[in-house]
């Protein structure tokens, strides 16, 4: 059996004819071609074996109880049973088999978010990629790149159902490593911001008020009861733990559903070396670091006001829920302190170079609004260009050619946008234009129009979206389809 393809087990054992639609290009990449329905029902009906061979990684989608403060404990599904899952430290151009087990009783699928994988292996329904049914298995085939701080989760959808897709502790920390990292640091830390025990809470009436065509009828939000960072609420679990003079390279990721985070480490500043991975072209040091959903920031921390410190949201009531995380020097003990940062803005320009990008091939407006609740949903709908997902004309592009999309926030909602199996190079915020910042996702601000040029370099349907769940499940997606 060729290596190079999908096993999806059910109970019995047959190649899987997902094979048919993999073929290797010259370079060893797998090229996925158009699928058409026959093949998708065939997958959804295939009956493989177990693979013969040992995968390089395995994960597991099973239901845990998580206590993330003393006597809180958070009924959830995560990988493994842990929070974040584990660390894949995957080498760059280094092709690795990652198996995936389903227990739990509803379909499912595993996205590698920041990999240029094909639409087969990239997990996202909407792309082709096949379903892992309740009980069932699926082996991913990944060749990891580009080098970086990648992340993994699930890509289904939940609709109302607040116990679903990203609402859930399915995500984890993908880390592809390249051939050299010049930036020096004494210790590496992970930390995922995640929110919890979500439920319907009524619509910001300010943000109502800014959207253009708001109807009346207002929808709703979602609300959390608890975040953590990593798998504890502050102040549980164990501390940061520093010496003075080290520099502390902070892999930040936000994996919550649907909020956008701001955090600070009151005494210090975070020297911002990467965004989404990719190393930024003007490092920088500012005393906040914002994080849209799905948004990840490497940063690096030099420990030089001893003491023992809250990094944590900027937000009073945030740091209540338990957003944030002890930061404790060695030998110093004592309630930890914070203090609220002088400056808080967050500005992505100040990282990227101030000449403009190159002239794009084409430019693609995009006009992102809120169509308040439709019908008796909970939720207000989304439409891009007046168009919701699934009844949205997908965005024709030619390989080779260089696209500007630009995002026009028409909506008083923050959009974190992200386009998969690419990154894109962010052109301008606002009136400003920049270049060299590449990115996955990027935060469209309330009334903001930001902008970001597209190589089509990778063949094969591509998912847009915005990140938040209740966005993407009510209508904010497009396809990106290659006509060439
Ligand atoms: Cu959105």
């Amino acid at each position: 059996m060729n290596r190079r393809t999908f096993l999806l087990s059910a109970s019995g054992a047959v190649a899987h004819p997902l094979m048919n639609s993999l073929t290797a290009t010259p370079s060893g990449l797998l090229l996925a071609v158009q699928q058409n329905a026959t093949q998708q029902s065939a997958a959804k009906n295939a009956v493989s074996k177990a693979p013969l061979t040992k995968p390089d990684h395995s994960l597991a989608i099973q239901p845990c109880t998580l206590e993330i403060s003393p006597g809180v404990n958070i009924k959830t599904v995560a990988y493994n049973g842990q929070v974040p899952g584990p660390l894949l430290r995957l080498r760059q151009g280094v092709p690795v088999t990652i198996d995936v087990t389903n227990a739990t009783h509803n379909p499912d699928l595993v996205h590698w978010h920041g990999l240029t994988t094909n639409p087969i292996n990239d997990g996202a329904m909407e792309e082709g990629s096949p379903m892992i049914p309740a009980g069932g298995h699926l082996r991913y085939h990944l060749t990891p790149n580009p080098a970086g701080l990648r992340w993994y989760h699930t890509h289904s959808s939940a609709g109302a159902n607040l116990a679903l897709g990203t609402y859930t502790g399915q995500f984890g920390f993908l880390l592809v490593e390249g051939t050299s990292d010049p930036n020096h640091y004494d210790q590496e830390v992970f930390l995922a911001v995640h929110h919890w025990e979500p439920s319907f809470v009524p619509m910001v009436e300010t943000m109502q008020a800014q959207s253009a065509n708001h109807p009346a009828t207002p929808g709703s939000d979602v609300g959390y009861k608890y975040a953590t960072i990593n798998q504890h609420r502050l102040g549980a679990g164990e501390p940061l733990r520093v010496k003075q003079g080290q520099r502390v390279l902070l892999r930040l990721l936000n994996a919550s559903a649907t909020e956008n985070v701001v955090l600070a480490l009151p005494g210090h500043s975070f020297r911002i070396i990467a965004m989404d991975g990719n190393p930024v072209p003007n490092p920088k040091e500012v005393e906040v670091v914002s994080l849209g959903v799905a948004e990840r920031v490497d940063a690096i921390v030099e420990m030089k006001s001893p003491g023992v410190w809250v990094l944590g949201s900027t937000i009073e009531k945030s740091r209540q829920m338990g957003l944030g995380i002890v930061v404790e020097y060695a030998g110093k003990t004592g309630p930890p302190v914070w203090k609220d940062p002088q400056d808080a803005a967050w500005d992505y320009t100040q990282f990227a170079n101030s000449t403009p990008a190159p002239t794009p091939d084409e430019t693609i407006p995009l006009v992102l609004i809120d169509l308040g609740p439709q019908k008796d949903s909970k939720f207000d709908t989304w439409a891009i260009n007046g168009s919701s997902w699934p009844d949205i004309e997908p965005i024709k592009v030619q390989r080779g050619k260089r696209y500007r999309l630009t995002f026009q926030n028409a909506s008083g909602d923050q959009h974190p946008m992200h386009i998969h199996r690419h990154t894109f190079e962010v052109v301008s915020i606002g009136d400003k234009n920049i270049s060299g910042l590449k990115k996955d996702v990027v935060n469209v601000m309330p009334l903001d129009t930001v902008a970001v040029d597209l190589v089509a370099d990778n063949p094969g349907d591509t998912l847009m979206h915005c990140h938040m769940q209740l966005h993407m499940d009510f209508g904010f997606m497009q396809l990106i389809r290659y006509t060439s």
